[in-house]
C-alpha cells in the first residue's frame, strides 16, 4: 500500500508546491467579503494554524432554511512544552472573550484552541495572539506540530536542559516562510528565496510529524503515540543522553482494515548535544521517502513498516555519517498528569487542576466558572501557566501563603479541586468531536461527561473507585484523545454507537484492542460490568485493569458477556 502509493502526487501535494511556501490565495480571499475561504485556501490555511469548520448543530435547519453552512475557524496555537505567563494566558481569555465562542480548550497536544472565529476577525485574532509572542504557525499542516513534554513546572537541572532541547527543536524544525508575517501581520512582502525553508523545501512534509518530551520514568506525555519519541535519561542533576522512539500514531480509519495505531519503536540513544542533528536528520528521511500519492499511508509509520526498520537504521546512519548507539531500557512507573499541589521550589508550589476535556468555560451565573476563576487568578496572582498532554492545567510559581486563597477563588467560582474528582475521571480524555470538528461522527466531549456519572457509581459499587484507570473517548477513529494506548477507550462510530477497545497498558506502552464494535452508548455499563466482577475476583496482585483483559484474554471475556 504504501509502496504502491508513491506514483502520483495527491491532490494536496501539488496545492503545497503551488503556494509559494504558504502564501496561496489567502491574502486575497481575506479582503473579498466572503464568510469563507476556497477548498485550496483552507488547505494553506492549516499550516498557518486554522482550520475552516461549520457549525454542525446548525447544519440541518440552516438546509431546510435555504442558508449556506455557519461558518467560522478555529485557531490552533503552538505553544511549546504548553508553558505561557499570566500575561498570555490572559491575552487568549481576552481574544476568546471578543472573537470566540468563549471557550478556551485545551488540546492533547498542550496548547490552546479557540473556536468559532468569523473570517472578517481572524487577521485580529492572529494578531492579538502574535502580540503576546506566541504563534499559530505550525499549530496544523504537513509539518512539525506543537513539542510537547512534561508539563510540571520542575526548576531543576534536568527539566530546565530538557526544556532548553524541547525549545532549540522548536527553533530548529520550524516553518521559516515569510509567508505568515506577510499575511497576518502585514509584514514587508520579501521575495521569494529558494532558501526560505531549509528544511521543508517547497512541498513541505507528506503529512503532519509529532514530538514529545518525557523524563525516564514518567510518561504523562505518551511519547510512544508520537511520530518521535524522546526520553530523557537523568544522570545527577543533568541529562546523560537520549533515547529516542520512532513512528507512533495513533490515526486509523476504520473502514480502511490496513491503516491502524501504532506505538513508537525504541531505535537509539543519543547524547544531548547529538539530539538536535538526529532529530532533523529523522524528519527529513520522512520528508524524502514518505508517501505523497496517498494521505491516508503518508504518516512516517507506514513508512517504517513498509521498508522497515533496518532500512530506516541503515538510511539515518548514513544520513549522519556515523553508528547509532542502541536505546536504554525504558522503565515507568508514571503515567499520570500532576494534578493537586506539588512543591517546587523554596517558596513555590503549583496546583494541577483537572479541566474536564480541556474545555476552560463559564456555565451559566454562579454555577460552574472555571474561565472567570482562572482569570482572577491570572489577574491576582500571576502564576506560570503549564497546559498538559491530558487537556489539565498546572498554576505554578504560587508562593504558600497564597495557597489557600487560590483555593477559595476556585470554590467560589464552583470549581472543584482535582481531588474532588473520582480517580476515574482524573485518567479520563475526551477529543472535541461535535458540534465543531468536520470529522467526527459521535459525540465525544459533550458525551463522556454524561456517560461518567454511571461508570463511577458502578466502581464505587464494586469497591473499584480508587483503582486508577486510563479511559478516554473519541468522535471517531481518528484517535485525537489518545484511545489506542488507554486501558478502556469508546471511539466513535455512528451517532451514540462506539467501538469498544480494553487491555491497554496503564504507561501507555501497549496498545488495546477491540473487544467490542458499535457498542449503544447505553450499553456502556452492562457491557463492563461483567468484565470488572471477573477482575475483582481473578487479577492478580496489583494487577491493573488493562493488564488483566491483556491477561486473560477477549475470547474468555466475551464468553461471560454472554452468561
Ligand atoms: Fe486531531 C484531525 C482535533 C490531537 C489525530 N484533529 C483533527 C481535526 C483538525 C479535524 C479535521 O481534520 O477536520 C480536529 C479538530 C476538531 C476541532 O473541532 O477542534 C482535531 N486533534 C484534535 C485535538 C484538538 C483533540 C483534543 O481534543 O485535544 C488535538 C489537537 C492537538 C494539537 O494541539 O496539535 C488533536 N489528533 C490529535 C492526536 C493526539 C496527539 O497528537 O497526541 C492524534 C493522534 C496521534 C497521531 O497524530 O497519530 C490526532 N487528528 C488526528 C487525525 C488522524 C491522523 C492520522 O494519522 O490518520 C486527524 C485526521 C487527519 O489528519 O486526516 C485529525
Ligand atoms: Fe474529530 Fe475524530 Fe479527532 Fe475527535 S478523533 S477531534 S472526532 S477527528
Amino acid at each position: 500500500m504504501a509502496e504502491e502509493g508513491l506514483r502520483k502526487e495527491s491532490k494536496i501535494e501539488v496545492m503545497k508546491r503551488e503556494s509559494r511556501q504558504l502564501r496561496g490565495r489567502i491574502a486575497d480571499e481575506l479582503r473579498e467579503e466572503t464568510p469563507n475561504f476556497s477548498e485550496e485556501s483552507i488547505q494553506i490555511l492549516k499550516f498557518h494554524g486554522m482550520y475552516q469548520q461549520d457549525d454542525r448543530d446548525l447544519r440541518q435547519q440552516r438546509r431546510r432554511d435555504g442558508l449556506d453552512k455557519a461558518y467560522s475557524l478555529m485557531i490552533r496555537a503552538r505553544i511549546p512544552g504548553g508553558v505561557l505567563d499570566a500575561e498570555q494566558y490572559l491575552q487568549f481569555d481576552r481574544l476568546s472573550e471578543e472573537f470566540g465562542n468563549k471557550t478556551m480548550r485545551i488540546t492533547t497536544r498542550q496548547t490552546f484552541q479557540m473556536h468559532g472565529i468569523l473570517k472578517e476577525n481572524v487577521k485580529e485574532t492572529i494578531q492579538g495572539i502574535n502580540q503576546c509572542l506566541i504563534t499559530t504557525l505550525g499549530g496544523c499542516g504537513d509539518q512539525v506540530r506543537n513539542i510537547v513534554g512534561c508539563a510540571l513546572p520542575v526548576d531543576d537541572g534536568v527539566h530546565r536542559q530538557m526544556r532548553a532541547d524541547l525549545l532549540q527543536l522548536v527553533d530548529e524544525l520550524a516553518a521559516k516562510t515569510n509567508a505568515y508575517h506577510e499575511i497576518w501581520l502585514d509584514g514587508e512582502k520579501v521575495d521569494l528565496n529558494p532558501g526560505e525553508e531549509p528544511l521543508y523545501g517547497e512541498v513541505y512534509l507528506p503529512r503532519k510529524f509529532k514530538l514529545a518530551f518525557a523524563v525516564e520514568g514518567d510518561n504523562c506525555s505518551d511519547v510512544y503515540d508520537n511520530d518521535l519519541g524522546i526520553v530523557a535519561h537523568p544522570s545527577g542533576d543533568s541529562i546523560e543522553g537520549y533515547t529516542l522512539l520512532v513512528g507512533g500514531g495513533m490515526g486509523r480509519t476504520a473502514s480502511v482494515k490496513d491503516t491502524y495505531p501504532r506505538l513508537g519503536t525504541p531505535i537509539a540513544f543519543v547524547e544531548p548535544q547529538e539530539l538536535v542533528e538526529t532529530a532533523r536528520t529523522i524528519v527529513s528521511i520522512q520528508r524524502d521517502f514518505g508517501n505523497r500519492a496517498d494521505r491516508r499511508y503518508a504518516r512516517f509509520k507506514y513508512l517504517l513498516d513498509s521498508r522497515g526498520i533496518p532500512w530506516f537504521t541503515a538510511e539515518l546512519e548514513a544520513r549522519l555519517g556515523r553508528k547509532l548507539t542502541p536505546p536504554r531500557e525504558l522503565v515507568w512507573h508514571s503515567a499520570t498528569d500532576h494534578l493537586g499541589w506539588h512543591q517546587h521550589g523554596a517558596d513555590e508550589w503549583c496546583l494541577g487542576l483537572f479541566v474536564e476535556n480541556g474545555r476552560i468555560k463559564d456555565e451559566g451565573e454562579g454555577e460552574f466558572r472555571l474561565k472567570s476563576a482562572l482569570r482572577r487568578i491570572a489577574m491576582d496572582y500571576s502564576p506560570s501557566m503549564h497546559l498538559t498532554t491530558q487537556q489539565n492545567i498546572i498554576l505554578g510559581h504560587i508562593r504558600a501563603k497564597d495557597r489557600a486563597f487560590v483555593e477559595a477563588l476556585l470554590r467560589e467560582h464552583g470549581v472543584m479541586l482535582p481531588e474532588e474528582w473520582s480517580v476515574l475521571r482524573q485518567h479520563s480524555m475526551a477529543c472535541v468531536a461535535l458540534p465543531t470538528c468536520g470529522l467526527a461522527t459521535a459525540e465525544s466531549e459533550r458525551a463522556l461527561p454524561l456517560v461518567m456519572p454511571d461508570i463511577e457509581s458502578m466502581l464505587v459499587e464494586l469497591g473499584l473507585e480508587d483503582e486508577p484507570i486510563t479511559i478516554r473517548m473519541t468522535g471517531c477513529p481518528n484517535g485525537c484523545a489518545r484511545p489506542y494506548s488507554a486501558e478502556i477507550a469508546f471511539v466513535g462510530r455512528s451517532p451514540g454507537k462506539y467501538d469498544l477497545f480494553l487491555g491497554g497498558e496503564f504507561y501507555g506502552t501497549r496498545l488495546n484492542e477491540l473487544y467490542r464494535e458499535l457498542t449503544p452508548i447505553e450499553e456502556f455499563v452492562s457491557t463492563l460490568r461483567p468484565l470488572f466482577l471477573e477482575f475483582i475476583e481473578n487479577r492478580k496482585d496489583n494487577e491493573r485493569f488493562g493488564d488483566f483483559c491483556a491477561r486473560v484474554g477477549f475470547e474468555y471475556l466475551k464468553e461471560l458477556a454472554t452468561v
